[in-house]
């Protein structure tokens, strides 16, 4: 056992003195055949309730077309962001706005509703991750996604208007001025029929480089541009930089420009493809091809699209080759951009290309041949730093903080390999189960990874997992790579295709918001048309075209009762008037296939063709209040030629007057005494300044948005009255109480989130006090504030004589008051007595220190 898990075990162990009535840690890792290695895994990846990850990672989500957003070390899933396809829970797909997006990624006007997600990537400034917009391609059908990282929400999804399926995508320039979508499967670039026999005539590949404005936040599609390439097949891509700025590799297979035939007897793809020894690295200037993209001599127009043809680019010295060993795959610019790497499915070695003799060729139009194109060929020899034998199928590579170090995936052997870039020795491996495919460090595509964790990304997990039947999940490993030998310490199957590639950020360096400004169309990020607020509910017809505007708010749909004749086209806007954190709103009506998510401050609408009479009930899909199952209303589809009888409605209640009177009389006075607990929370809130924390105001002010319709409300339940229509008047007054509970709920959460921010600040002693509390293990028996399994030490310090005496003493020795009856009575009281935790004395005093903080605090 090594000395760290040794102590950590003794740690462990000490803290579990206090959990006897749960039982201890030995116990468990005997019971559940746990190691120590296993309990240091587990101290490394697992956070309690609350403890938030340091890092995100974001995962393709494979043929599901989405995006696998969750954490990291705990490797808890957070989100499935809806990119390619339908995403119900998001209403992605389903509501009109989101429709607008995926109608746009329709090719060649057919819906495709799956995606190939390959390859998610971070926006960039001078090479590091900025966390605003994440990319990804749709390897199947070429498209290319933006996801805003302010909501987590795709926002543009563009179609390559000349590939059929893309490949090394969606890779970013270091300042995001492009993103680099490379082919893959060759094929023409127009949209007609073409025979095989014209594969070198006729089939290219290519690369586009789409043009971001990130200001916008958007692929600007007018001023992209795509660099016609030979059909050898395309494989990954990335840019240069720091001295490789400008330039961009991308490699390739399928020199041999084989086109199989097993229908004609003739050998298949495979063996005709893996014929050659080396294939071509294709490097070309994006800076002199963006000159070129303004240059009509240098381009075609393509399915209105500008490609700028091979000759073009050889001709402004943009586009080489360089050969790589037989069947490359992955291709990975060094943080500093002095070296490019390259792998090999079928060659055990990892090649190293030196950009400087790259350039040195470049510019010495040192050339040993061209290819069948005219595109200059470099010497392999001299283009290399060096090669190293890693093992059998290396794939990818990520790089570590520590300058030199990289870890590559080998596909064949099941594992990664650590080793050093510059001097080319192998420095360490580990296993992984099974079949690695692409791997992530933290941030470790950037010009400045913070390495710390490697994920390994297994295609197949074979036997890690309980059964689900002949279709397994993949497997996510989460490996230590902190220390000289890497660890795997956690395994998270993934089940939602396959998760092809993932890239991982500093958690700080994603800034979501929280809720919307009230009216926000979340995909274009501007006001919605449909913006309703309260009181502004309607329903406007014109012509066939019938037009509602709705509200939701905890827990009504206004309107609840929606009456169209059938033939009609009805769109509804539905805005969530609620402005606190996490209230969201949920909107299907059953059989028409509508479905919205509707989060604080949205407004978002959907659409349909009232083609069937009938009444279809709405509802709320989200659990959003104790009344959330009330949240509902009917849609009723009348058709206008048809006679139906007149029914009157029934009369809602039957008691009697005088117990009318008294259920009145109840409901008011409940209303008043809640009124009084509400107006003590007011008074808190004002008296403490709550304008002064934002958080706070934005609770504060959804309750209050809540408390302001109650004047209304009361008013209709006094005319009611007043009239005698008792029946009425209770049923305002409910609607009132309802109101007082929604402001309570806030206006209590919004006291609660006051008091914390107003507490006096702890001194250095108290603060490293609470620490000591927590790490001594105090907080496993003791909840400030709170009675749990051991007594609320709020007062502790008061309740004896001489009580910080009293407390020290017995902190350093509880065995000496056992007996104390006092001590006694609360050992019988919680059937636990207080074990020694064997503090300092100083750690001690520090907790004292912080007692009186807690003390000092309890009046709020
Ligand atoms: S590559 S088949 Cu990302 Cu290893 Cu796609
Ligand atoms: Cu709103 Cu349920």
């Amino acid at each position: 056992m090594r000395v760290g898990a040794k102590l950590l075990l003794l740690c462990l162990c000490a803290a579990a003195g206090l959990y006897a009535q749960s039982g201890d840690l030995q116990k468990i890792m005997k019971e559940r055949g746990l190691s120590e290695r296993d309990v240091l895994a587990a101290a490394k990846t697992y956070t309690p309730s609350g403890m938030k990850d340091k890092y995100y990672a974001f995962s393709s989500g494979g043929q599901s077309g989405q995006v696998i957003v969750y954490g990291i070390p705990s490797m808890r899933i957070l989100k499935y962001i809806g990119v390619f396809t339908p995403e119900p829970w998001q209403g992605y797909g389903y509501d009109e706005e989101s429709k607008k997006i995926l109608e746009n990624a329709n090719i060649r006007g057919k819906q495709v509703t799956w995606g190939d997600s390959h390859h998610p990537n971070f926006s960039e400034k001078n090479g590091e991750y900025t966390g605003d917009f994440l990319f990804i391609n749709d390897k199947a059908n070429p498209r290319i996604a933006v996801i805003d990282l302010k909501t987590f929400e795709t926002v543009q999804i563009a179609v390559n208007p000349v590939f059929k399926n893309t490949h090394g995508s969606s890779f970013v320039t270091p300042n995001t001025e492009y993103i680099l979508d490379a082919a893959q499967l060759a094929a023409p670039l127009e949209d007609d029929y073409v025979p095989i026999e014209a594969y070198e005539d006729k089939f290219r590949g290519g690369v586009t480089m789409w043009k971001f404005d990130y200001s916008k936040g958007r692929i600007d599609e007018k001023n992209s541009f795509t660099l016609e390439l030979p059909p050898y097949m395309q494989d990954l891509s990335d840019a240069g930089k720091g001295p490789s700025f400008g330039w961009a590799f991308t490699n390739s297979f399928n020199s041999e420009m084989y086109t199989g035939g097993l229908e004609r007897g003739l050998p298949p793809f495979e063996a005709g493809m893996s014929r050659n020894d080396v294939d071509f690295l294709q490097v070309y200037n994006w800076q002199i091809l963006e000159k070129l993209s303004k240059d009509p001599k240098s381009y075609k127009i393509i399915n209105g699209h500008k490609v700028i043809t091979i000759e073009a680019a050889v001709k402004a010295n943009a586009l080489f080759l360089i050969p790589e060993p037989k069947s490359p795959h992955g291709v990975d610019v060094t943080p500093d951009g002095k070296f490019i790497i390259v792998g090999g499915k079928l060659d055990s070695h990892e090649s190293v290309y030196d950009f400087a003799k790259i350039k040195k060729l470049i510019d010495a139009k040192e050339f040993a041949l061209k290819d069948a194109y005219g595109i200059p060929i470099l010497d392999l020899q001299k283009s290399l730093y060096g090669q190293v034998e890693l093992g059998l199928g290396p794939l990818h590579t990520t790089f570590d903080a520590v300058d030199g170090i990289a870890y590559t995936s080998l596909y064949v052997d099941s594992q990664i390999v650590k080793w050093n870039y510059r001097d080319l020795k192998v420095l360490d491996r580990v296993n992984v189960n099974y079949n690695i495919g692409h791997l992530d460090s933290i941030e470790g595509k950037s010009v400045k990874p913070i390495g710390k964790y490697a994920i390994a990304l297994d295609k197949l997990s074979i036997d890690r997992f309980l059964s689900v039947g002949p279709l397994h999940p993949q497997n996510h490993q989460l490996i230590d790579i902190t220390s000289p030998k890497m660890e795997v310490i956690y395994d998270m199957p993934i089940p939602l295709g396959e998760p092809h590639d993932m890239v991982s950020i500093s958690a700080d360096k994603i800034k979501p918001v929280k809720t919307l400004q009230m009216g926000t169309d979340s995909r274009s990020g501007g006001r919605h048309e449909g913006m309703t607020l309260a009181g502004q509910e309607r329903i406007e017809r014109s012509g066939n075209q019938v037009k509602v505007y709705m509200t939701a708010i905890r827990s009504h749909l206004n309107p609840e009762h929606i009456t169209v004749n059938k033939g009609d086209e009805v769109t509804i806007y539905i805005t969530n008037l609620e402005r606190a954190v996490d209230e969201t709103h949920g909107f299907g009506i059953s059989g028409l296939n509508i479905h919205a998510s509707i989060e604080p401050g949205k407004t978002v609408s959907v659409k349909f063709k009232a083609d069937k009479e009938g009444v279809y009930p709405y509802y709320c899909t989200e659990f959003c209040s104790a009344l959330h199952l009330e949240m509902m209303g009917y849609l009723y589809v009348k058709d206008p030629n048809k006679k139906y009888p007149d029914y009157k409605a029934a009369a809602i209640s039957k008691l009697s007057k005088a117990d009318l009177e008294k259920e009145y009389q109840k409901i008011v006075a409940t209303n008043s005494a809640t009124d009084g607990v509400i107006q003590s929370v007011v008074g808190f809130l004002q008296k403490n300044g709550y304008e002064k924390y934002p958080a706070v105001k934005q609770n504060v002010e959804d309750a209050f948005v809540q408390y302001g319709n109650i004047k209304d409300t009361k008013a209709k339940a006094d005319a009611a009255y007043k009239k005698g229509d008792i029946n009425q008047a209770i049923l305002w007054e409910m609607q009132v109480w309802q109101y007082m509970v929604k402001t309570a709920d806030v206006g209590l959460r919004a006291k609660a989130q006051l008091e914390r921010e107003i507490a006096t600040p702890m001194n250095a002693a108290a603060k490293s006090g609470e620490e000591a509390f927590h790490a001594g293990g105090c907080s496993g028996c003791h909840v400030v504030g709170q009675v749990s399994s051991g007594p609320d030490l709020t007062g502790v310090l008061l309740r004896h004589e001489n009580g910080e005496k009293f407390v020290y003493d017995f902190i350093i020795s509880p065995e000496k008051y056992y007996n104390n009856p006092y001590i006694d009575a609360m050992i019988k009281a919680f059937n636990l007595r207080m074990p020694n935790q064997n503090m300092k004395p100083k750690e001690v005093k520090d907790i004292i220190e912080y007692l009186k903080w807690v003390d000092e605090n309890a009046g709020i």
